[in-house]
């Protein structure tokens, strides 16, 4: 009957369940972006979500975490901040029989630590932005400056790879000074200026590569004050794909970037659900898409589309 119905509703979803989700922080655009999408997730669904920012630093992950595990959460949501140190902590996490999701970033040591992982390809990212560059680049000598992200994140490493696998079969083009902005507009315009002093005001770099949109931002707006124009004496290549890069894109200053969707906390529950629900256990990594998006692709137009979705 009716109340047969409800229930069974009912235990094919999340409903009641408690998440703890320890965040790394709110770096980038993108960052606060997956914040807010992972709280309509939680809200949405009737999970109550306990969220814990973590200042950019792992040793507050771990005291979250543990805090975590001490309330007896249902499931713990973790974007690692840096790829390495976790065996302990998770492994506190495992004894207790609590499942472990990873957001966005993955960890070095044994897959056993976590449930699944919902994250982009990141070797594949910085990829497709280095074909980018090549295809651009048409041959011509491009020397290229690399902002890089937080040290030690994967995502930083593994973008890193990518980029220079995607222009180890060309000789024209060099990354000649790469350093870390730790993801940050303001890190990126510092660590630019600098880049740019140190190559002839600029008149020696033909490429910047970002490891995200926001460092990409903060370089667009040191280039400017270099007098120099971004998008043309500099071209710029990031990822993310957040609103400010498109319109920056618009106004010709800024040329290719990849897309990283904010919504990792939906495959995550859906994932979540599924195992709660009958056991079914998730592959060990659920892969998000990587697009690329040029000045050609009416960036207006995606910007207009990207505001309502958590940015
Ligand atoms: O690209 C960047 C953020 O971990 C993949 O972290 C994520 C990255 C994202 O700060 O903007």
């Amino acid at each position: 009957g009716t109340a047969f119905g409800v229930v069974l509703a009912g235990s094919a979803s999340a409903a009641g369940l408690t998440v703890g989700f320890s965040q790394i922080g709110s770096e980038s655009g993108w960052r606060a972006a997956e914040t807010s999408v992972t709280k309509q997730q939680a809200e949405k669904r009737g999970i109550d979500l306990k969220f814990a920012d973590a200042q950019q630093k792992q040793e507050n992950q771990i005291k979250a975490i543990r805090g975590f595990i001490a309330q007896g959460v249902d499931a713990i949501l973790v974007a690692p901040v840096v790829a390495t140190g976790w065996e302990t902590v998770l492994g506190e996490a495992k004894d207790a029989d609590i499942p472990v999701i990873l957001l966005d970033r993955g960890i070095d040591g044994s897959p056993d630590l976590y449930m699944t992982m919902v994250a982009s390809d990141q070797v594949l990212e910085g990829k497709v932005a280095g074909e980018w560059l090549v295809k651009d680049a048409a041959g011509k000598d491009c020397n290229v400056v690399e902002l890089q992200g937080t040290t030690g994140s994967s995502p930083a490493i593994n973008r890193k790879k990518g980029f220079e696998e995607a222009i180890a079969g060309t000789s024209n083009i060099k990354i000649t000074r790469s350093q870390t902005g730790d993801f940050t507009r303001a890190k990126g315009k510092e660590v630019m200026e600098g880049f740019l002093k140190a190559e002839g005001g600029g008149k020696n770099i033909c490429a910047l590569y970002a490891h995200n949109d926001d460092m990409a931002v903060g370089a667009i707006q040191a280039i400017k004050e270099a007098g120099l124009k971004p998008g043309t004496d500099i071209k710029v290549v990031s990822i993310d794909a957040v609103p400010d890069i498109f319109k920056a894109m618009a106004d010709g200053e800024a040329n290719a970037t990849v897309e990283l969707t904010p919504n990792m906390a939906g495959p995550a529950f859906d994932a979540l659900e599924a195992f709660k629900k009958d056991g079914t256990v998730p592959p060990k990594q659920i892969i998000t898409e990587s697009k690329l998006y040029t000045p050609a692709d009416e960036p207006m137009k995606v910007y207009e589309e990207k505001k309502g979705l958590g940015y």
